[in-house]
C-alpha cells in the first residue's frame, strides 16, 4: 500500500509538469533545389498513408514577411489527383504528441491555384491526427471555390459533421498565413474544439490578433475526440484544391508558434515526461501499436501480461535514450482476451489494458 502511494505521488509530480512553450514541428521543406513529383522520394520525414503517388516537392517555397518559417528551401504542392496520379495523402509526426488538456496550434503558408465546388461545399486538404494516424482525422481544413476566389471551411472530425465556412472570399495565387487551433476539452468525448485564423499580412504575436478570417470554435461531431494530437497530414482527393503549402509549424502555445523570429529552428525533441499511450487499434487483431516517451536515458522494459498476471511477451528490454518510441505488438500466437502492457524505466512504471478479439 505504502509503495503504491509513493508511486502515485511520483506520477503526480510528472503530470503537473506542463510544457507551454515548445515548438513541436518546424517543417520548412528544406530538401534541396531539385523538384520531384513525389515528396516521399526526397525525404523520409513524410509517410504516405493513402494512395500511391505524390504530393509533389517543389522549389523554391513560399515566403511571408515576419513568419518564422518563411522562404527556406522548397515546399509541398498538392492537387486534385486521380487514381495512381497525385492521389497520395502524406503525414508527418510532430516531435512529441500532445495528450493533455492542452491546446495545439498548427500554422502554415498557403497559396492556392484553384478549388472546386463539391457537394455544395468544398473538400479538405489539411488535417491533424493522433501520433498513430489511422483514420482519425481531426481539424480538417476545407476550401471551396466562390467563382473568382475561395473560402475556408473547418470541421473538427468527420461525417456527419459538416464543415463551417467563412463568408470571406480570398484570392487565388496569394500567400496566406493559416493558423489552426485544436483545444482539448475533458468534459465529454466529443467536446473538443477547433478554430481557424487566416491572415493576408502580418504575424500577430498574441492570440487572436486581428484575423482576416475566423472560423470557430466549432466541434459538434459525433466522432470521439482523439487521445492525442501528434500528426499533420496533407490530403489529395478528386475534389481537393490545388496549391502549395509550406512552413508547417506546430506548437503548444501561440507564442512558440509565431512569436519567434527564426531562432528556434533547433527545437527540442526530448520529452518532458514519461508517457505510455493507449495502444492503437484497441481492440485489435492481431497487431497493435504502443507508443511511449521517456524524458531521460535508462533501461526500458515493456512487457505484456495476461489476466493471471503471467508474462506472455517482452517487447522491449534494453537501454533507450530520451525520446519518443513506437513498438508494434503481434498477438497472432495468443488467444482472445484482456491483456495488460506495462512499461518500467527507473522509478517510473505504468500499466494499461488492451483487448485482443480474434
Ligand atoms: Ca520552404
Ligand atoms: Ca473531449
Amino acid at each position: 500500500m505504502k509503495k503504491s502511494i509513493l508511486l502515485f505521488c511520483f506520477l503526480l509530480s510528472f503530470s503537473l509538469i506542463t510544457v507551454g512553450q515548445t515548438v513541436l514541428l518546424n517543417e520548412n521543406f528544406d530538401y534541396g533545389s531539385t523538384a520531384n513529383s513525389d515528396i516521399t522520394m526526397v525525404t523520409q520525414n513524410w509517410a504516405r498513408h493513402s494512395g500511391t503517388q505524390g504530393p509533389q516537392y517543389v522549389y523554391p517555397g513560399l515566403s511571408y514577411t515576419a513568419y518564422p518559417s518563411t522562404n527556406v528551401g522548397g515546399a509541398l504542392s498538392f492537387t486534385n489527383g486521380s487514381s495512381g496520379n497525385n492521389d497520395g495523402d502524406v503525414n508527418r509526426q510532430t516531435s512529441t504528441f500532445i495528450s493533455s488538456t492542452s491546446v495545439v496550434y498548427a500554422s502554415f503558408l498557403l497559396s492556392l491555384k484553384s478549388a472546386k465546388v463539391y457537394n455544395n461545399a468544398g473538400d479538405y486538404f489539411f488535417h491533424l491526427g493522433p501520433a498513430i494516424l489511422s483514420t482519425t482525422f481531426r481539424g480538417r481544413v476545407y476550401v471551396m471555390s466562390n467563382g473568382s476566389g475561395f473560402s475556408f471551411g473547418l470541421s473538427k472530425s468527420s461525417s456527419p459533421e459538416v464543415a463551417v465556412y467563412s463568408n470571406t472570399v480570398l484570392n487565388f495565387n496569394q500567400t496566406y498565413l493559416v493558423v489552426l487551433k485544436y483545444s482539448f476539452n475533458t468534459s465529454a468525448t466529443t467536446d473538443d474544439e477547433v478554430t481557424l485564423y487566416v491572415y493576408s499580412s502580418g504575424v500577430p504575436t498574441s492570440e487572436p490578433g486581428n484575423p482576416d478570417v475566423t472560423i470557430g470554435p466549432t466541434g459538434t461531431g459525433s466522432s470521439a475526440d482523439p487521445s492525442d494530437i501528434g500528426t499533420v497530414a496533407i490530403r489529395q482527393g478528386s475534389n481537393t484544391p490545388t496549391g502549395t503549402i509550406d512552413g508547417i509549424r506546430v506548437a503548444d502555445s501561440w507564442t512558440a508558434l509565431l512569436g519567434a523570429t527564426g531562432v528556434d529552428d533547433n527545437y527540442s525533441t526530448v520529452p518532458t515526461s514519461f508517457e505510455l499511450m493507449q495502444n492503437y487499434p484497441n481492440p485489435f487483431n492481431p497487431t497493435t501499436t504502443i507508443a511511449y516517451s521517456i524524458p531521460r536515458e535508462g533501461n526500458v522494459t515493456l512487457k505484456i501480461y495476461n489476466m493471471l498476471g503471467q508474462e506472455v511477451k517482452t517487447l522491449v528490454n534494453e537501454a533507450r535514450s530520451a525520446g519518443y518510441y513506437r513498438v508494434s505488438f503481434d498477438a497472432s500466437s495468443l488467444s482472445s482476451g484482456v491483456y495488460f502492457y506495462r512499461i518500467q524505466s527507473g522509478e517510473f512504471m505504468m500499466t494499461k489494458k488492451m483487448v485482443l478479439i480474434k
